[in-house]
Formats: structure tokens, sequence, C-alpha cells
């Protein structure tokens, strides 16, 4: 038993010196938030997804549970496949809420902190980001490579899966800290859907030893692995089902079969009856038809925008692909959202950059 608790800490050591200062920064946080009777808001970033969500939630949870006030700042409405988390109650709408936008009151508290999961910029939190530079100081916990700021504010891991498994960390150095049980089920629950998602339900490159004994000690506090792969990659609407085999079917080949590209207009989507989710799929299972190196999926969505989703198997660049379009990520997964152009001719574009690229 002693060997395989060595061999656990070995993989903890590495987030121990880290999680430590940021447990610290959240425990003083939560503390100036209790004294002035303040709330927090923690933002994800927009076109959420289960990590971002999960990352946010969990942490406001755990804020809460150190005595502060805090909710998470949405850009958009929840995805109807979270439900399963029970998070209602943490969930905040800035852009939509009246006493926010007059008084900056969070449920009747003054606005007093802001943190991002998942994301560092407020250029990607959508509606919500003005309401995060509102502040000068903010506590931020991420995992993607293309953010350049660092500051003892900060803890950006690119190695890590996920931004879940990151604040899961945390809050183990809280709970060591000050005693206080802060991961509760729901909170294990919500880290658990972030991993999941992120990894590719423990299938992708990023998925490390460390990740796996995360996942194992969410288990150990009440979280369910399968409830996060049924609701986040398996369940389907009839309309999603049809719309996903549709992007599919309409593939194109570039580059000797290296680069697979579909483009999913807005009126596929009335017609299926499919929302936007319903090809959220479609990109990682490009990416994994023999011989393809680099996946392009563009949607058109409701609001005329087109939302661009990136993935590659093994050298190809992602990150990179998305910046020159005005978005981000990581090499084997990235994104980014265009208006004001044809989707057609915003296909064009994306394939001659990939092109010059791979
Ligand atoms: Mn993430």
């Amino acid at each position: 038993m002693d060997i395989v608790n060595n061999d656990i800490n070995s993989y903890n050591e590495k987030y121990l010196a880290d999680a430590d200062r940021m447990a610290k920064r959240f425990i003083e946080a939560a503390g100036k938030l209790k004294e002035t009777d303040s709330a927090a808001l923690v933002f994800p970033h927009r076109s959420v997804d289960g990590d971002c969500v999960g990352a946010a939630c969990g942490l406001s949870d755990m804020l809460r549970a150190l005595g502060a006030n805090a909710y998470v700042a949405m850009p958009e409405k929840l995805p109807e496949n979270m439900n399963f988390l029970g998070v209602d109650d943490l969930l905040f709408y800035p852009a939509e809420d009246p006493e926010f936008n007059k008084d900056r009151l969070v449920k009747g508290k003054p606005y007093g902190a802001a943190f991002a999961v998942d994301c560092s910029e407020s250029g990607r939190m959508g509606d919500c980001g003005r309401y995060f530079d509102m502040f000068d100081q903010h506590l931020i916990v991420d995992h993607h490579a293309s953010v350049k700021v660092r500051s003892e504010d900060y803890w950006i891991m690119p190695e890590a899966s996920s931004a879940s498994e990151l604040c899961f960390y945390i809050g183990l150095a809280i709970e060591r800290i000050t005693g206080i049980t802060v991961i509760s089920e729901r909170v294990a629950d919500c880290f658990t859907a972030g991993i999941v998602t992120d990894t590719g339900r423990f299938t992708y490159t990023n998925t490390k030893p460390e990740t796996l004994i995360a996942a194992g000690l969410l288990m150990s506090r009440g979280a369910s692995i399968n409830a996060a792969s049924y609701n986040l990659f398996d369940r389907v609407k009839v309309g999603n089902y049809r719309i996903s085999a549709a992007a599919r079917l309409t593939t194109k080949f570039f580059a000797d079969g290296k680069i697979a590209v579909t483009f999913v207009p807005r009126e596929l989507f009335d017609e299926y009856g499919a929302d936007n989710a319903g090809v959220d799929d479609v990109v990682a299972v490009m990416r994994d038809i023999d011989g393809v190196e680099l996946a392009i999926m563009l949607r058109t969505l409701e609001n005329g925008t087109i939302r661009g989703n990136l993935r590659s198997k093994s050298y190809f660049d992602c990150a990179k692909l998305a910046e020159q379009f005005g978005g981000g990520g990581h090499a084997k997964a990235s994104g980014f959202t265009a208006s004001d152009i044809d989707l057609t001719e915003l296909a064009d574009r994306v394939l001659e950059a990939a092109m010059k690229m791979i």
C-alpha cells in the first residue's frame, strides 16, 4: 500500500505548490467576500462546455462552502445535457439581470470579485466579458497554452487535462489548509463532468496518471463518471442525431485526404429540428478518419455568427490556425467565432490557411 501511496504522491507533487498557492488566494478571497458581504462571479468561456461549466460551478460551490457568496456568470443558457448537474442555484445571468445592470447587485449583494476558469481573457467570455473587466484583479485557473500572461493570481497549466482537474487539486489543498470539506458530491460531479468532457472520456492524449487519480478520488466523493459520460456524450435528440449524420455525409477531403472539412448552415438545423449541439460529435469523428490529420467544422449559430471547431491527430497545431481567425485553444483542439462573413467564403479561407500550414 505504501508503494501505491508513494506513486500517487509523486503525481500529486506536480500540482502541490501551485494548488497550495491558489488555495491560499481563494481562502483569502472568500474571507474578504464574507467580510464585505459581497458576491463573487466566476466566469466560464462562451460556447459553454462541460469543463468550463463544471469548473465554474465546482469553484463557486467551494467558495460557498468557505462561507462566501459566489455565482457563475453565464454568457448563455445552460445546455440541456448539463441539467443533470443540478446547478441552477449557482447560475447567474448578469446581462439580463435588471438589478445587476442598475446597481451591480448579484442577488442582492454587491459584486465584489471576479474569477475565471477554463479561459483567461474577457474576449473569450461573450457578453459577460465586460463585467469581468470591471476589476483589476482576477483569480484565474486555466489550461490553455495560448495564454501569455503570468501572475501570482493565475494558475495556467497547459499539460493539465482540464480546468476542472486543476480546480479539484485546489479543492484538496483548501481542505488540507482549512479542514473544511469543500468537495461535496455535487462539486465532485461538476469536476468529473469537466474531466470527462476534455479528455473525451479518458481517451485523449491529455489523460495522465494524475487525471485518473483525480477521477478516482472524485468518484470516492460520490461523483458518477457514468452519469457524466451518458449525459455529455451519449444521449441525443432525434434532430441532433440526424444533423450529425448529414454533417458527416457532406464532409469533403483535401490535401490528399489529410484535411477533412464540413460546414453546417443554419437552414439545416431548422430542417432537422436540431440545436447547436447537434453536430458537437462530428469534428472529433472526422479527425479519426484514416489519413486525416486536420478536421475542420463550421456551423452557423442562431445569431448568424459562425463557430469554427478544429481538431488534429498528431502534428498539426490547431491553436495557431484558430488564432488567424481570432480564436485559440490547444494544439490538438481549438476554435474560433466569426461574424459578418458568408459560411462558404469562411470555409474557403480557413481551408486556404490550413493548406499553407499542413
Ligand atoms: Mn477545458
